[in-house]
This record gives structure tokens, C-alpha cells and sequence, in this order.
């Protein structure tokens, strides 16, 4: 009988030295290739180009490939277990970098299996990794760059946006990656806020910069970076079948739009502006023309309800998200000035009680002493940082300014700036 052999992959970039590693499998035995799913990558990296299907369809049609199982997990132990392999084969350079861990762990896995691991030597100058760099640095498409969010909701128990407004915060979001415990942390995409593009251009954030305007900035985020943008549409303006074309033609994944009318102001804004709510049958009819008016069937509507902010309880926004889920909405945003959280968790749960799978966003910004993971046990599925790279940067720039005026020159300064040689090589091809 033949030998039964493992081979667990992403499969996004076939290139020879995979090709090498299945021939040698084939040689084995009867190779199955564990093919790892979008969620099972998405809690370690970067969600692959291709999805699970467009992946399996071209894995299976490689010689040497008796049959491709899905592999839910980042670790190989789970499906070693299960399919109990004479073999499991593997690149040899997993012995030195981030899968280290999961090396030991198959090894161990193997050795209770009684099944032996066969490391393939490295076939030098092409790895999955060095041309998915090369990928990224060519870009994306309006197209990928679309789907990418909702590929996300369904990978991720948490997708966490941060706001850009300029293509340099849009870098910053695009690169940063840190190492923990449970995998590689990122940023999985972008927030373009009507506060801080407003604030940016010395304006307030009343709905006075207009779609041509807020699109200019956000071609800048859009030429250097490739992960999801959510857009907010303020109140959807008058034009939103029109609004809703065009982020669509630009690749932007989803619009928030609020249930406020009249001159829209900041959400966030004291207590003294009264901000009337649009009525439940005119909103309902603006998502309706939304949603007519897209293309794609991937873009996303979401409803962000602002009963909270104009001190109505629970109940007032869960009536609205029951109507707005059923003109069409993709998602809700509950939005609360609210430090303690309470009112948001309560909606949370009374929605997810009647709509298990529509997306819930939320926006932490005054209740921020709760950690992702909580908000995801409330049952939110996008967590928004709508601000934040506007307010960090803005005291930054105040303060050197302030160096500079009261030393009258700009040797004080130095030491809170970037150096000119660290600045001149932070833009790839910049030198
Ligand atoms: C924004 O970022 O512009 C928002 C979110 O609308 S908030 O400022 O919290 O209202
Ligand atoms: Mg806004």
C-alpha cells in the first residue's frame, strides 16, 4: 500500500521550489496538500491574493497532487492528528524564522504519530514570502482591494481599521507589524474620516469638504497602499447613488453613512448642539438608492445609527438597525459619548440576538479601556480607531514648532525629529 504523505500550504504563489517539494512528496506516497484557509492565515498574515477556492482549483491540478483538504488552523498538528501520515514534508527553511514553532511542534506531533518529517532543502532565491513583498511593492487593484473586506469579516473574528489621511498615516497603517504571542498583529485596513481629512485641511468636520475634494486625499493613501478602505459618507450628502459609484470605481470596500440631518456636526461635539435624526422612511430609502445604485456585489452599506449620541436609549437605536438591516444595510455602527460602554454592549447584544451575522462596527473612541477581544465577545465585528494618527501627529508638530520659537533656532527640535537621513529612506524609491 502507499505511503500516505502531508503537505500543508498557503498555495497563493506557486513558483519551482513548491513545485520541487511536491514532486519530492509524490515520490513518497499519496500526497495530500493541507491547504490552509483564508481564517486559519489571516490570524498569522496577511490575507492571501487568491481566495480558498481559486486556490484549491489550481493546487489540485498540479501532478503529483492526489487530494487537497482544508487545513482551519495555523498549526499542522490539528490535521497530522486526523489523517495520521506516514510523512509530512516540509521546506527545510522553516529551521530558522517565524516558523521555528511550528516545526517543533510537528516534530513532536510526528514522533507520538510514529510518522517521520522529510525536510526538502531550500531551493535558493525563490520563496512564497520574497515575492509576495515583490507583489506588494507593484500594488493592487480598485477590484481585489474591494472584496478584501469582506474576505476579512469572513477570516477574521476581529477586522481592526485605523484612520489614514494622508498617504504617509496610510504607510505607517499598510507596514506595522508586530509580533505576539498569538501571531503577527496588524492593522487589517483603513478608516478615511470626514473629522480628521476635515481637520487636516483647517476645516470643521460639518460635511463642508466635498466628495471631490475627500476623494483627492485619499488617491494619495490610495497609490501606496493595498489593504481595505471604509469610507465615511457623513450623512450620504444629496447624491448618494452617485457617491456610491464612484468609492466603488475607486476600490474602496464600504461607506458608513449616519442617520443625522440637517448640517451635520461632529458626533463627538458637547452636548449643546441638538442634532436632529433623519426620519427611519427617508434614510431607509437613501440605503434602498445605495444599494441600488452598486455595481459590485462585494461593496458594503453600513448604517451607523446616532440615537445614542442624541441621548435616546437602547431601544430607539435597536428600532432603527431592525429597519435599516431590512432596507438593505450591510452592517451597523452604534456610535455612544458614553465612558462606560454599557449602553454599546446592551445594543450589542440585543442585535446580535436578532441578527447573528450582520456585521456590528464600533468606534471606541471614549469608551477605549476595553481591548478587542472584549468588544469581539460583545459581539462587534470591525473595530474602528477613527482618529488617532490626526491627534498624535498634530501635538507632535505643535510641539516642535513651540521648540523652535522660543530657542529661535532648531538644534532643541532635533531630538524630537526624525532624522533627514531616516526621513529620506522612508518612502521605497525615495532616495
Ligand atoms: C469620523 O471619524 O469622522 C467619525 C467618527 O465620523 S466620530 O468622529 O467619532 O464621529
Ligand atoms: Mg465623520
Amino acid at each position: 500500500m502507499k505511503k500516505a504523505v502531508y503537505l500543508g500550504m498557503r498555495g497563493d504563489i506557486i513558483h519551482p521550489g513548491i513545485i520541487n517539494i511536491i514532486r519530492e512528496g509524490a515520490k513518497l506516497g499519496e500526497l495530500t496538500v493541507g491547504l490552509l484557509t483564508d481564517s486559519a492565515i489571516a490570524s498569522h498574515k496577511r490575507l492571501p491574493y487568491l481566495t480558498y477556492q481559486q486556490r484549491k482549483d489550481v493546487i489540485e491540478n498540479i501532478k503529483g497532487v492526489t487530494q487537497v483538504i482544508p487545513q482551519e488552523e495555523w498549526s499542522y498538528v490539528h490535521n497530522l492528528r486526523k489523517l495520521k501520515p506516514d510523512y509530512i514534508i516540509h521546506g527545510d527553511d522553516w529551521k530558522s524564522g517565524p516558523l521555528q514553532r511550528e516545526r517543533d511542534e510537528v516534530f513532536a506531533a510526528m514522533k507520538e504519530l510514529g510518522g517521520e518529517v522529510i525536510e526538502i532543502p531550500y531551493t535558493s532565491g525563490v520563496n512564497s514570502s520574497s515575492i509576495n513583498e515583490a507583489i506588494r511593492s507593484i500594488g493592487t487593484t480598485p477590484d481585489i482591494r474591494l472584496k478584501t473586506l469582506r474576505r476579512l469579516l469572513d477570516a477574521k473574528r476581529i477586522v481592526r481599521i485605523m484612520e489614514a489621511h494622508s498617504g504617509l498615516s496610510g504607510l505607517i497603517i499598510e507596514n506595522l507589524e508586530i509580533e505576539k504571542e498569538d501571531g503577527l498583529h496588524s492593522f487589517d485596513g483603513m478608516w478615511s474620516s470626514s473629522l480628521t481629512d476635515s481637520t487636516s485641511k483647517g476645516k470643521p468636520d460639518i460635511e463642508a469638504v466635498d466628495l471631490t475634494t475627500r476623494l483627492q486625499d485619499l488617491t494619495n493613501i490610495l497609490e501606496c497602499t493595498t489593504k481595505p478602505i471604509i469610507f465615511d459618507g457623513d450623512t450620504g450628502g444629496h447624491h448618494f447613488a452617485f457617491t456610491v459609484k464612484t468609492l466603488e470605481r475607486n476600490g474602496i470596500s464600504a461607506v458608513i453613512i449616519e442617520d443625522k440631518t440637517g448640517q451635520k456636526r461632529n458626533s463627538l461635539f458637547g452636548t449643546e448642539v441638538n442634532q436632529e435624526l433623519a426620519a427611519i422612511p427617508d434614510f431607509c430609502d437613501k440605503i434602498k438608492a445605495g444599494k441600488q445604485a452598486q455595481v459590485t456585489k462585494e461593496f458594503m452599506i453600513i448604517a451607523r445609527l446616532e440615537s445614542l449620541i442624541a441621548g435616546f436609549p437602547v431601544p430607539h437605536a435597536l428600532e432603527r438597525a431592525r429597519a435599516y438591516v431590512e432596507a438593505g444595510a450591510d452592517g451597523v455602527m452604534i456610535h455612544s459619548k458614553e465612558k462606560s460602554g454599557e449602553d454599546i454592549k446592551e445594543f450589542c447584544s440585543l442585535f446580535r440576538a436578532e441578527y447573528p451575522h450582520v456585521p456590528i462596527v464600533l468606534v471606541p473612541t471614549t469608551y477605549n479601556q476595553f481591548v478587542e477581544k472584549e468588544l469581539a465577545e460583545w459581539g462587534a465585528n470591525i473595530i474602528i480607531y477613527a482618529n488617532h494618527m490626526l491627534r498624535s501627529a498634530y501635538p507632535a508638530m505643535f510641539n516642535t514648532a513651540k521648540m523652535i520659537l522660543e530657542n529661535e533656532r532648531s538644534l532643541e527640535a532635533d531630538k524630537v525629529c526624525m532624522p533627514i537621513k531616516q526621513i529620506l529612506e522612508l518612502i521605497p524609491g525615495g532616495k
